[in-house]
């Protein structure tokens, strides 16, 4: 296998979806280049189609590929939320890889209609809770924010976080949402889900020592190692999970694009328990 199989599929179990859009990054572009380096990055034979519990991700009845949206600025949130409920509605898990992180928000708004009273694990250096962002409500600093005043999450717990600020301090208070600074990331793996689960994993959740390929660089994250224990370690019906805010422009080595197809499998491999 050399690429996944196409959308519909028999059987299939999880749907993926790549999202081509940088648009509301308020910094560097570049993201909308991730799902391409992601789907060469997994197939990439520096290593193989197995997880690390020894699933061969290379079977047939898994994946069903839905290919890579390249929605324009506008149109973004509709056609990203419609991408992902037509695999929702189709019975499937849903994978959704790239762009940055202000595709979260319709990716959990497709989601929740599925399956209510969704809690949602958040993996990022940053809480992405600024009520507005340099004058852009959409801003990929902002879908949380979004998410939690929308009311779509139960929980939504966040983990790797390290530059919180006053304003959004006030924020997560305000909305209720449960931040595990990065002081104290150990304390995620107590956490037990007792609803289905949402996981948005931010690539600069890692320290950039490990995935440099990001458009924020913040020192002091957590390792690869230490991301895929908490992944592996959860037991929850995970029913979507997004890997978000890789940057190829910044990834001259690929070494980002090969930890993102890595934390993309361990995911896959937690959604099929
Ligand atoms: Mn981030």
């Amino acid at each position: 296998m050399n690429k996944f199989p196409p959308f519909p599929q028999k059987s299939a179990r999880i749907g993926l979806l790549g999202v081509a859009f940088d648009e509301n990054s308020s910094y560097k572009r570049g993201s909308a280049q991730a799902p391409q380096m992601i789907r060469a990055s997994f197939f990439c034979d520096s290593s193989n189609l197995w997880t690390e519990d020894e699933t061969f991700l290379g079977a047939d009845g898994i994946f069903a590929d839905a290919g890579d949206i390249t929605p324009s600025r506008q149109n973004m949130p509709v056609e990203t939320e419609h991408a992902a409920a037509l695999l929702y509605e189709a019975g499937l898990k849903v994978m959704a890889f790239g762009g940055d992180h202000s595709v979260t928000f319709p990716l959990v708004k497709a989601a929740v209609k599925h399956h209510p009273n969704l809690s949602i694990l958040h993996f990022d250096a940053h809480p992405d809770l600024y009520d507005n962002f340099e004058d852009n409500p959409n801003s990929h600093a902002s879908p949380f924010a979004r998410i939690m005043e929308s009311g779509l999450a139960k929980r939504l717990v966040q983990v790797g976080i390290r530059t919180i600020n006053g304003h959004q301090r006030q924020q997560a208070e305000r909305l209720g949402v449960e931040v595990l600074t990065m002081q104290r990331w150990q304390d995620v793996l107590d956490i037990q889900f007792d609803s289905p689960l949402y996981i948005s994993f931010d690539m600069d959740c890692l320290d950039p020592a490990f995935a440099p390929g990001v458009s924020h660089w913040e020192p002091g994250g957590l390792s690869t190692r230490e991301a895929l224990r908490v992944i592996q370690s959860l037991r929850a019906n995970i029913i979507g999970a997004d890997v978000v805010e890789l940057n190829p422009t910044q990834d001259p080595s690929n070494l980002t694009g090969m930890v993102a197809a890595k934390i993309f499998k361990e995911l896959v491999s937690r959604m099929l328990k």
